[in-house]
């Protein structure tokens, strides 16, 4: 039986290079060889502040966003989270078997409770439970996921291990699957590229707007005069272009920065470039399928209830294995 991969992306904002290179490339390749499940995750992204008003359009943004990206609703699965209840069931019985603890030592919560810390929730302490509960309903083996989420992973596994030696063998313990990018800086050049930190570069941005960022971002902060050398090194615009450009340019830009043959202003001209390039195409058909919201509902209907089959499923085996009937 071919094996089962799950992952999913947040309606939280717009899908930017972080998600891109850190997951979705990723997501892309590995459904050649896996059976792919991907969600888009609403009621994760409902445990920081949001707007319900805006939440529908953003769900069909992320859905049409992955799909140019290059996920072929033919070769995957793509539904909404909160359109299989048993995701949230699942959760609260694995909720029984995880230590507050664990929970507490999570980095993203750690995080996420300081930036939002006038609504330091409970959905946002039990983050990880749920996450664990998307996987493992559908028996996945293997998690595509950016390095920010190996911790939740690592968790993931813990909790199969307990329910398994609580309530006998019912779930695989997943695998976190890294790509080449694991964790993409933000324009800031210190904290990780994220919708909530307003420090991205957005797969449907327009060319304009792409440039415009780079050429306020920061680069090595040593380098403040266009004849001081450079430290590629230390530069985030620099370690972009490991994912966009070419082996010759790299080692070129390398050489001429750290001899101030070229300025910060050329070295994101060239990124630039390269990004404008690889995202025009994605960008070109996000907005004509964008508008179609009949073919992507349809999308989600059929993903949908492929997932709650399987779902509930799992659920029938696992309330027997409570003693739940
Ligand atoms: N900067 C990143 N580098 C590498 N991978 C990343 N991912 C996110 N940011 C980076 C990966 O993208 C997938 C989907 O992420 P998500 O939207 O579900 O959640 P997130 O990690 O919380 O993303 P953001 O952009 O940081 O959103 P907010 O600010 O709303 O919390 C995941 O596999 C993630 O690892």
């Amino acid at each position: 039986m071919e094996k089962r991969l799950f992952s999913g992306i947040q309606p939280s904002g717009d899908i930017h290079l972080g998600n891109y290179l850190g997951a979705l490339k990723n997501w892309v390749a590995l459904t050649k060889e896996y059976d792919s499940i991907f969600s888009v995750v609403d009621y994760h992204a409902i445990t920081i502040p949001y707007d319900p008003s805006v939440m529908q359009q953003k769900i069909l943004d992320a859905v049409a966003v992955c799909i140019a990206a290059g996920l072929d609703p033919n070769n995957c699965t793509l539904f909404i989270q909160s359109t299989v209840p048993e995701h949230t069931e699942l959760a609260w019985i694995l909720g029984t078997v995880t230590r507050m603890g664990d929970l507490e030592r999570m980095t993203q919560y750690k995080q996420k409770s300081q930036q939002f810390n006038q609504n330091i929730n409970l959905g946002l302490f039990a983050y990880p439970v749920l996450q664990a509960a998307d996987i493992v309903i559908y028996k996945a083996e293997a998690v595509p996921v950016g390095e920010d989420q190996v911790q939740h992973i690592e968790l993931t596994r813990e909790i199969v291990r307990k329910f398994n030696a609580t309530f006998g063998d019912t779930f695989p313990e997943p695998q976190a699957v890294l790509g080449k990018a694991r964790r993409i800086l933000g324009l800031d050049g210190q904290a990780k590229m994220s919708k909530s930190m307003g420090n991205t570069i957005s797969l449907t941005e327009p060319a304009q707007v792409i440039q415009m960022k780079l050429n306020k971002a920061v680069t090595d902060p040593a380098r403040i005069r266009r004849t001081d050398p450079g430290n590629p090194e230390i530069c985030n615009i620099f370690s972009l272009h490991q994912y966009f450009s070419s082996e010759d340019e790299i080692n070129h830009i390398s050489f001429e920065c750290r001899r101030a043959g070229i300025g910060c202003i050329d070295c994101k001209k060239i990124l630039g470039e390269h990004i404008i390039a690889e995202l025009s195409p994605i960008n070109e058909t996000y907005q004509t399928m964008r508008h179609d919201h009949d073919y992507l509902r349809q999308i989600l209907e059929t993903g949908s209830q492929r997932c709650r089959t399987i779902a509930q499923e799992t659920m029938a085996t696992v309330r027997e294995k409570i003693g739940l009937r």
